[in-house]
C-alpha cells in the first residue's frame, strides 16, 4: 500500500506549507454537476477533495468517485461516515475513529465491518483520529453517530484526546467542528493541540471567510477543509483564498 498522500502532508507540515481540501458530500452535490464544480476546483490551489458525508445512500460514492476522477487531477480521499461508502476509485481513505465520543459502532466496530473491503483494495489507509468540537449547532455527525461533540471549554480534553491519539499512533488528528458549524475550531484550541503533538492536524467545520482560513493556518493547522461554503458558492474560493 503507497503511504504517499500521508508523505505529502508530513513533508509539507516539515516545510510549513499548509494543504486545503475541499470536501464534496454526495447527499448534497448530483453527479450530474460535477464536471462544473470539479472546473472551479481545478482552477484554484485545492490539494486534496475529500468526499463524505454522514448519511450518503448507499453505493453513490462510487459513481460519484469514478466521475470525479475523470474529471481531476487532485487526489481523492474518502472521507466516510460509514464502511458502505468505501469505493476503489479513490485515492486514500481517512480511516477515522471518532475519539471523541464513546459509541464503540464509531470506535472500533465500523472499522471491523471495512475489512473484507479494504484487504483487497489499493486505496491508501490514513489512521486519524476524529475529534467532534462543539460547533454551535447539532451537527450531522452528532445525530448519526449519537455522541456529544466536547465543548471548546474543555480544552484540556481536547488536547489530552489529541495526545493519546498520538500515543495510539494516530498519523493524522482531525479537530471537527461539524459541517456548517456556527463556531468554527476556537484558534487556542488548535494552538494548544498543535504544541501539544507532532503529527499533522486537520482543521474543518464552519470555515467560511480567508480571515478563519488563515487564523487556522496560524495556529497550527496543517490542513483545512472547507464543505459548506464552496457547496453554497462555488465561487467562494476567490474571496477565501
Ligand atoms: C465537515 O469539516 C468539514 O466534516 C467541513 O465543514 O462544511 O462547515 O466547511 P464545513
Amino acid at each position: 500500500m503507497s503511504k504517499a498522500l500521508l508523505k505529502h502532508i508530513i513533508n509539507s507540515k516539515e516545510k510549513g506549507q499548509k494543504l486545503l481540501a475541499i470536501l464534496l458530500d454526495p447527499d448534497k452535490l448530483t453527479i450530474a454537476n460535477l464536471p462544473d464544480t470539479a472546473a472551479k476546483i481545478n482552477l484554484n490551489k485545492v490539494d486534496f477533495i475529500f468526499v463524505g458525508g454522514s448519511s450518503v445512500n448507499l453505493r453513490i460514492t462510487d459513481a460519484f468517485v469514478g466521475k470525479l476522477k475523470s474529471l481531476t487531477n487532485i487526489p481523492i480521499i474518502l472521507f466516510p461516515g460509514d464502511y458502505t461508502h468505501l469505493t476503489n476509485k479513490a485515492d486514500a481513505l481517512l480511516f477515522l475513529s471518532l475519539l471523541s465520543g464513546r459509541n464503540p459502532e464509531y470506535l472500533i466496530e465500523q472499522q471491523i465491518k471495512s475489512v473484507d473491503f479494504l484487504k483487497n483494495s489499493n486505496l491508501e489507509i490514513i489512521p486519524t483520529a476524529y475529534i467532534l468540537i462543539d460547533g454551535g449547532i447539532e451537527t450531522a455527525v452528532q445525530k448519526v453517530s449519537k455522541t456529544d461533540p466536547i465543548s471548546q471549554n474543555n480544552i484540556d480534553e481536547i488536547v489530552n484526546t489529541a495526545i493519546a491519539s498520538e500515543y495510539l499512533g494516530k498519523q493524522l488528528v482531525y479537530l471537527e467542528a461539524g459541517s456548517g458549524a456556527t463556531d468554527a475550531v476556537n484558534p487556542e484550541i488548535i494552538k494548544t493541540v498543535a504544541k501539544n503533538i507532532d503529527i499533522p492536524i486537520i482543521v474543518g467545520g464552519g470555515i467560511r471567510s480567508k480571515k478563519q482560513l488563515e487564523l487556522a493556518y496560524n495556529n497550527g493547522a496543517d490542513l483545512v477543509v472547507i464543505g459548506t461554503a464552496f457547496e453554497e458558492n462555488n465561487n467562494a474560493l476567490n474571496s477565501i483564498l
